[in-house]
C-alpha cells in the first residue's frame, strides 16, 4: 500500500529547486543556493512559510529523496540525460525562449522535444498534485511549464491554480509559429490566474487566446471552454500584469554592511581609480545586449569620447547555457570583441575592459554595484531584468547611473533611469556619455526617485499582490448566462466554420 507523504497549503512548482549540490575538496557535497532571477526573487517569500516547491535538481539521472532545506520542503524531479537534451536545452531553451524573445536568434522545431517536454511537464504536475493539500494554492513558473496548470487540474479541480511568466509572452504573430500553440494555451487555461510581467504580456496572451482558439476575453479575463470531451464547466481565467521585483530591504542592509562597503573601494583601487567605472553584470545570453553595449563602448573609444585610465569598464558576463550553439557563438562573439577592444585601447596595467566570465557570492556583486558609477542594463528583450532593480535597491548612497534599455520590462517602472534603445548605437552612445556627465544632483535626484518606487513595490509585495489576485481570480472564475452564451457562440461559429486550427483574423 503507498503511504501518503506530507502535503502543504502552498506548493511551488519551477524548473529548478532554489538549490544546486556543491562539492567541497573531501569530496562530499552540500545543497547550496543557486542562481537565477527566479530563486534570487522567490527565496524571501518562501522562507518562514510551510511550503513545498517541486523542481529538478540540477544533475541529470534519478532525483535525490525530497529534503527540508532553510525551512523549505524541496522535492526533486528527476530528468534523465535525454529530459535534459530535448525538454530543457531543447524545447523550453531553443523552441521557446527565442519565440517568447522577439526571434533574435531562430528558433527550432521538433516533434521529439515536443513530446519529451510533455512528459516532463506530466510528472511535474503529479508530484504537485501528491504533495497539494485540500484546497491548497499552487503556484507555478515561468515557460518550462506551461502544461502543468491544466494537467494539475485534471488530477486535483480542488486547489486554486497561478502561473507566473517570468519572460515575455509573444504577440500573436510570433505564437503562432509553434506548431503546438493550441495546446500549450490550453495548458495554461487550465490555470485560475496567469500573472505576467507588463501589460502588454497579458494582453499578447489574450489575443492568442480569441485569435488562435476563439474565445471570448472581456477586460482581463477569458472565458474557458473545455473541449467538448472535457466534462468541467465553463470558467473564467484572468491574465495580467504583476511585475515582478527584488527584496529592497535585504540588499539595501547588505549595501550598508561595512565590509562590503570597503570591498567596493578596494574593488575601485585595483581598477586604478578611474574618474568613472562602468559596470555590465548580465547572465551571457543573447537578450541581453552584451554585444550591443561593447560595440557602443568600443565606438566611444574610437571616438576618443572616453578612455582610460580615466574611463573603464567591467562586463561580468555569468556562464550560461552553454551546451546551446547560440550560447557557444555568443561566447565566442563577445570574447572576440573585448579582445580587439583591450587589443587596440589597453595600455599596460590599464585594460579597458575587465572581462569576467564568472558566477560571485551576492556580497561580492552588491560591492560591484556599489563601486560604479554607471550601470549598464541595455536588453534586446527581457521580461523584466532584476540586476537593474538589484542596482538600484543597493545605492542608498543616491550614487550611480543606471543606464537602461526600453526593451527591459523594468523600464515601464523605472523612468528616472538614463532610457535608451539598444538597437540604435547611437543612441547608446550618447546616453552612456549623458549618464556619465550628468551632474551630482541630477544622478541624485533621479537615483531617489527610482529607490521610492523599488522600495515601496518589493518582491515582498510582488508576492502578496500575486497571491491575493490568484484568490480573487479563482473566487470570481464562474461564469454568467450572458459570457457562457458568448462563448459558447463563438466556438459554435468556430466549429461551423471548421475554423478550429488556423489562425482568426480579427478577433
Ligand atoms: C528571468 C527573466 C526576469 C547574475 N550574475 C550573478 C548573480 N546574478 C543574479 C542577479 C539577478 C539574476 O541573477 C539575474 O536576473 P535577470 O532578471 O537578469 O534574470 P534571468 O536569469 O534572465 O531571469 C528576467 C527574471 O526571470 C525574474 O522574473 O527579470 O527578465 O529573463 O538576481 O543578481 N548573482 C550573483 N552573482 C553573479 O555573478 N550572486
Amino acid at each position: 500500500m503507498a503511504v501518503a507523504g506530507p502535503t502543504f497549503d502552498l506548493v511551488v512548482a519551477a524548473n529548478h529547486l532554489p538549490v544546486e549540490r556543491a562539492g567541497d575538496a573531501g569530496g562530499d557535497s552540500t545543497w547550496q543556493r543557486s542562481p537565477g532571477g527566479l530563486v534570487t526573487a522567490l527565496e524571501s517569500v518562501m522562507r518562514g512559510r510551510d511550503a513545498a516547491w517541486v523542481g529538478w535538481a540540477g544533475e541529470p539521472g534519478p532525483p535525490p529523496e525530497p529534503f527540508r532545506e532553510e525551512g523549505m520542503y524541496l522535492h526533486p524531479v528527476g530528468l534523465s540525460p535525454t529530459d535534459v537534451q530535448e525538454y530543457l536545452e531543447g524545447f523550453s531553451n531553443e523552441t521557446l525562449w527565442p519565440i517568447y524573445h522577439d526571434v533574435i536568434v531562430p528558433a527550432t522545431f521538433h516533434r521529439n522535444w515536443w513530446n519529451t517536454y510533455r512528459t516532463v511537464n506530466h510528472r511535474f504536475a503529479s508530484a504537485v498534485a501528491e504533495l497539494a493539500a485540500p484546497g491548497a494554492t499552487v503556484w507555478v513558473h515561468d515557460y518550462q511549464l506551461q502544461l502543468v496548470p491544466a494537467m494539475v487540474r485534471a488530477i486535483r479541480p480542488d486547489v486554486r491554480i497561478g502561473w507566473f511568466n517570468h519572460i515575455p509572452f509573444p504577440p500573436v504573430e510570433l505564437f503562432a509559429q509553434l506548431p503546438w500553440r493550441r495546446a500549450l494555451v490550453e495548458g495554461l487555461l487550465g490555470a485560475d490566474f496567469l500573472g505576467f510581467q507588463r501589460a502588454a504580456d497579458a494582453q499578447n496572451f489574450l489575443r492568442c487566446c480569441r485569435r488562435l482558439l476563439s474565445m471570448t476575453t472581456k477586460g482581463d479575463t477569458v472565458t474557458f471552454i473545455p473541449p467538448e470531451d472535457d466534462p468541467s464547466p465553463l470558467r473564467t481565467v484572468r491574465a495580467s500584469a504583476i511585475p515582478i521585483s527584488v527584496d529592497f530591504r535585504g540588499l539595501d542592509e547588505l549595501a550598508r554592511n561595512p565590509e562590503v562597503i570597503a570591498r567596493a573601494a578596494e574593488i575601485r583601487a585595483s581598477l586604478g581609480n578611474p574618474k568613472t567605472v562602468i559596470l555590465g553584470i548580465d547572465r551571457l545570453d543573447y537578450t541581453k545586449g552584451i554585444r550591443h553595449q561593447l560595440k557602443a563602448y568600443q565606438e566611444l573609444l574610437q571616438d576618443k569620447a572616453i578612455g582610460p585610465p580615466a574611463v573603464v569598464l567591467v562586463q561580468v558576463a555569468t556562464p550560461s547555457r552553454e551546451r546551446v550553439d547560440a550560447y557557444r557563438r555568443l561566447r565566442e562573439e563577445v570574447e572576440g570583441t573585448v579582445g580587439c577592444i583591450n587589443g587596440q585601447f589597453s595600455a599596460i596595467g590599464q585594460p579597458a575592459v575587465h572581462y569576467l566570465h564568472h558566477f560571485y557570492p551576492r556580497a561580492e556583486m552588491v560591492a560591484m554595484f556599489l563601486a560604479a558609477d554607471v550601470m549598464l542594463v541595455t536588453p534586446l528583450r527581457d521580461g523584466m531584468n532584476l540586476i537593474a532593480k538589484e542596482f538600484v535597491a543597493c545605492r542608498h548612497d543616491l550614487g550611480g547611473a543606471l543606464v537602461l534599455s526600453e526593451f527591459a520590462g523594468a523600464w515601464h517602472e523605472l523612468h528616472q533611469a538614463f532610457i535608451c534603445n539598444p538597437h540604435d548605437v547611437e543612441d547608446v552612445k550618447l546616453t552612456i556619455l549623458r549618464a556619465i556627465n550628468a551632474p551630482q544632483d541630477e544622478r541624485q535626484r533621479r537615483m531617489k526617485s527610482l529607490r521610492r518606487r523599488v522600495a515601496t513595490h518589493d518582491v515582498q509585495r510582488w508576492a502578496s499582490r500575486y497571491l491575493d489576485a490568484l484568490t480573487s481570480a479563482r473566487e470570481a472564475s464562474s461564469v454568467d448566462p450572458h459570457q457562457r452564451r458568448r462563448a459558447v457562440r463563438s466556438r459554435d461559429l468556430r466549429s461551423r466554420r471548421g475554423e478550429t486550427q488556423n489562425i482568426q483574423p480579427g478577433l
